[in-house]
C-alpha cells in the first residue's frame, strides 16, 4: 500500500513552484553566464557579448532551465563596477538570449540595471544582495511582478569575509533570511514569486557552507523554494586539495558540483546555479527518479515491521 509521506520524509519534498517560473518538475538548473573580466570561474571567457551569448545558447542546448547573466563578479575581495559597465555588459547578452528563445534571469543588485534587463526579456531577477544593497530594487521587482532570489548577504564582496562571524550559521542565515522575506513581501513583493538562496561563499567559511548545504531542512522551514549555488565554488576546490593542500582547480570541481546538486535536490531544492549543466541536469534527472520511485514503492520500514510483528 503506498502511504503519504511525513513532511521531513525526502518522499514528500518535491521541487516546489514559484509563480511565473513554469516547473519542469524537478529541480530547477540555472547556467551560469558570467560577462565579467574577474569571476573566479570564469572571469575573463565571456567578456565578449558575443562569446557570452554563444555560452549561454550552448549551456540552454544542453538543458538549462534558465541562464543567470551576471556583469559584476562578487568574488571575495571584488570591487563595485560602474552602473554604465555592468549595464553594457548584461543588456546585449540578456536581449540576444531572450530573442532566441532562452529563458533568462539578471544577477544584479542594481534595480536599473534589473530593470533594463527585464524589459530586454529576462523573466526573473537574481539579487545576491536580496534587496539589501539598493533601496529600489524591492519597489521595482514588486512593480515588475517577476520572480526574485533573495539570497542572504551581509555586504559588499570587497570585505565579506571579515563578516563570516557566526554563533550558529543555520539558525543566524535562517533568521536572518526571515528578516529579508519579511521585507521583501512588506515592500510588496508577492510572497508566492520569492526564492530565498542561504549564499554559499558570501561571508561564509567552508565550514559554514557545509553545515547550510547539510541542515537545507531549516531553510526550507522558511516556507519559500530554496535555490543553491555551491558551483565550483573555493569549498570544493578545498575539500578536492592534493596532498600539498593546493586546491583542486576552479575546472576540476564540475564532479563535485553535481555531488552538491544531488544532495541539494534530494533535500528538496528548487533550483541549483551551476557553470557546467549537463552533469546536473543528469545528477538531478536521478533524483526526480529516486523521489518518484520512492513516493510509489510501498513503505518497506511498514513492511519489516509488519513481518517482524504477525497479526
Ligand atoms: N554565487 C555567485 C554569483 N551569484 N547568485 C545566487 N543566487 N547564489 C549564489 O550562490 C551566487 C549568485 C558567485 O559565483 P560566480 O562568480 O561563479 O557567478
Amino acid at each position: 500500500m503506498t502511504k503519504t509521506a511525513h513532511p521531513s520524509d525526502p518522499r514528500s519534498r518535491a521541487a516546489p513552484a514559484v509563480k511565473g517560473f513554469p516547473s519542469p518538475g524537478r529541480c530547477v538548473v540555472m547556467g551560469v553566464v558570467n560577462v565579467t573580466p574577474d569571476s573566479f570561474s570564469d572571469g575573463g571567457s565571456f567578456l565578449d557579448a558575443g562569446d557570452a551569448v554563444a555560452h549561454g545558447l550552448e549551456l540552454l542546448a544542453q538543458g538549462a532551465d534558465l541562464v543567470d547573466v551576471g556583469g559584476e563578479s562578487t568574488r571575495p575581495g571584488a570591487g563595485r563596477v560602474p552602473l554604465e559597465v555592468e549595464m553594457s555588459r548584461v543588456l546585449p547578452v540578456v536581449e540576444q538570449l531572450a530573442a532566441a528563445g532562452g529563458r533568462v534571469s539578471v544577477d544584479t543588485m542594481r534595480a536599473q540595471v534589473a530593470e533594463a534587463a527585464v524589459s530586454a526579456g529576462a523573466c526573473l531577477v537574481n539579487d545576491v544582495s536580496g534587496g539589501l544593497a539598493d533601496p529600489e530594487m524591492i519597489p521595482f521587482v514588486a512593480a515588475a511582478a517577476v520572480p526574485y532570489v533573495v539570497m542572504h548577504w551581509r555586504g559588499y564582496s570587497e570585505d565579506m569575509q571579515q563578516r563570516a562571524e557566526y554563533v550558529d550559521v543555520v539558525a543566524d542565515v535562517t533568521a536572518e533570511l526571515r528578516q529579508r522575506l519579511d521585507a521583501v513581501v512588506g515592500g510588496g513583493v508577492d510572497a508566492e514569486r520569492v526564492i530565498l538562496d542561504p549564499g554559499l561563499g558570501f561571508a561564509k567559511r567552508a565550514e559554514h557552507n557545509w553545515a547550510l548545504l547539510a541542515h537545507l531542512d531549516a531553510l526550507q522551514r522558511l516556507g519559500r523554494p530554496l535555490l543553491i549555488g555551491a558551483s565550483r565554488k573555493a569549498f570544493l576546490g578545498r575539500l578536492l586539495a592534493g596532498p600539498d593542500g593546493t586546491p583542486r582547480p576552479v575546472g576540476e570541481r564540475d564532479e563535485a558540483t553535481a555531488a552538491t546538486s544531488v544532495l541539494a535536490a534530494a533535500a528538496g531544492a528548487w533550483g541549483v546555479r551551476v557553470h557546467e549543466v549537463r552533469s546536473t541536469l543528469d545528477a538531478v534527472r536521478v533524483v526526480a527518479a529516486w523521489h518518484a520511485a520512492r513516493s510509489a514503492a510501498p513503505d518497506a520500514t511498514q513492511g519489516a515491521a509488519q513481518e517482524v510483528a504477525p497479526s
